[in-house]
């Protein structure tokens, strides 16, 4: 289904008055506000394939009506979700489950969307149906050279279908490690998917990147091979200038300081981008922002410091992705939560008064700091980024208006009620 103008443009002249209410004391107080808005405008959120149905969850699964069939479908999604928002303009693929048939016909669905597609993902962590050798005892770095051959290839062959379709990044997620204490000689392990790592890069062209993600633990796993930011940045370093980091949010051990990372990778220059969500106690599946939104913000400080003193550009230098899974809520709906939560967040720190904070650190001054922290994460950003949306062409209420135009149903009466997203 395409998202009807006219509605949208009714929907915001409904919501214009009280939007303007709430935008005055902005563009009247903040002296950067058109700058801030302007970056909001440019910040692009690339939304997951695989996080248009229902998954995320080793037990039942509950999918909802009117999820994706193909690659097509998945695209007209996110297709809606930026004509809502205007903030999700990019893709993010995952192969084997979007293999696309015809290249050409692809793309020009792509650009009729106003899509790009961002980083592509390989998957050595399933067994597809046709595959000679079994996964079951990790990918990159298995035992046998010929496993090992297999999932090198299956890669440079994602990364093929990225080429083809203009991507320009690659992106790595093993769950390979180990099951019991004794199963893997962890320094072996560790050279084999380096070296399987290394094939991989051989075949990145030229202007691509290849993102490194880590993760502390699967469920079943005593050990995780790519296991944190440490190793993974091991991996990236020794690889190369191609290489990065990326870091899943929801793929860190309890309490750790995530914040402080991104600042470390960022200064390093060995940050590659993001999987936003969010979790409780593990794994990485709830909506970004839902737990913790402090968190979150601190991290967008980190972010905007960061970058701004390599001189980067806050759109495009790092990968933004959500990598998120819903199994009681409409995906669509979720996935919007999460674009609005990541640019809550990111419009906040753009608040911060860095100087005064600096000023406060090199003072030893730690109440004023804290403060000065605090009063941009307890500000209501939120008409600043309706605004965004609104001069992006946007919806100011997108949620809502998903909701009125009743998306869903119009989704379910042209694909049915009982369809299966391809993906976990
Ligand atoms: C898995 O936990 C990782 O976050 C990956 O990014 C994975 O590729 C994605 O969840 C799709 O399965
Ligand atoms: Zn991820
Ligand atoms: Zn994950
Ligand atoms: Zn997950």
């Amino acid at each position: 289904m395409n998202l009807n103008q006219n509605q949208l443009q009714n929907h915001n002249a409904s919501l214009l008055a009280r939007h303007q209410r709430k935008l005055a004391p902005w563009t009247g107080e903040l002296e950067n506000a058109e700058e801030v808005i302007q970056k909001l405008v440019d910040f692009q959120i690339a939304i997951p394939s695989w996080a248009l149905g229902t998954g995320g969850t080793r037990f039942g699964r509950f999918p909802g009506g009117g999820e994706p069939r193909s690659l097509e479908e998945k695209m007209d999604d996110v297709g809606l979700l930026h004509a809502l928002n205007r903030s999700s303009g990019a893709i993010s693929l995952h192969i084997p489950w979007d293999v696309p048939s015809d290249v050409a016909a692809i793309q020009q669905r792509a650009s009729q969307l106003g899509l790009r597609f961002d980083a592509v993902n390989s998957n050595t962590f399933q067994d597809q149906p046709d595959q000679a050798l079994s996964y079951k005892f990790g990918s990159l770095q298995h035992a046998d050279a010929a496993v090992r051959q297999q999932a090198i290839d299956h890669n440079i062959e994602v990364i093929r279908h990225g080429v083809a379709l203009g991507s320009k990044s690659l992106t790595v997620w093993l769950s390979d490690g180990s099951c019991f204490p004794g199963q893997l000689n962890f320094r072996k392990a560790f050279s084999r998917t380096l070296e399987s790592l290394q094939a991989i890069y051989a075949a990145l062209p030229e202007d691509w990147k290849v993102f490194v993600e880590y993760k502390a633990f699967e469920p079943n796993f005593y050990s995780m091979t790519v296991g944190d930011w440490g190793s993974s940045y091991l991996y990236a370093s020794k690889l190369g200038p191609k290489a990065y980091t990326l870091v899943d949010l929801g793929h860190h051990l309890p309490n750790a300081n995530i914040e402080q990372i991104v600042a470390i990778l960022l200064q390093e220059g060995k940050l590659g981008g993001f999987h936003f969500n969010d979790s409780k106690y593990g794994d990485d599946d709830l909506t970004v922002g839902s737990i913790r939104p402090y968190q979150l913000f601190l991290i967008f400080c980190e972010l905007i410091e960061g970058m701004d003193a390599r001189g980067m550009n806050h759109a495009d230098d790092l990968g933004w992705m959500i990598d998120a899974s819903h199994n009681v809520k409409d995906p669509l709906e979720d996935l919007l939560q999460s674009v609005e939560a990541i640019q809550l967040a990111y419009a906040q720190a753009l608040l911060v008064d860095r100087a005064a904070l600096e000023e406060a650190r090199e003072a030893n001054d730690v109440v004023r700091a804290q403060e000065i922290l605090q009063d941009a994460f307890r500000t209501d950003v939120r008409p600043l980024v309706a605004e965004a949306r609104l001069r992006a062409g946007g919806a100011l209420n997108p949620l809502a208006l998903f909701r009125q135009l009743d998306v869903r149903g119009q989704l379910i009466g042209e694909r049915g009620l009982k369809t299966v997203a391809t993906g976990l």
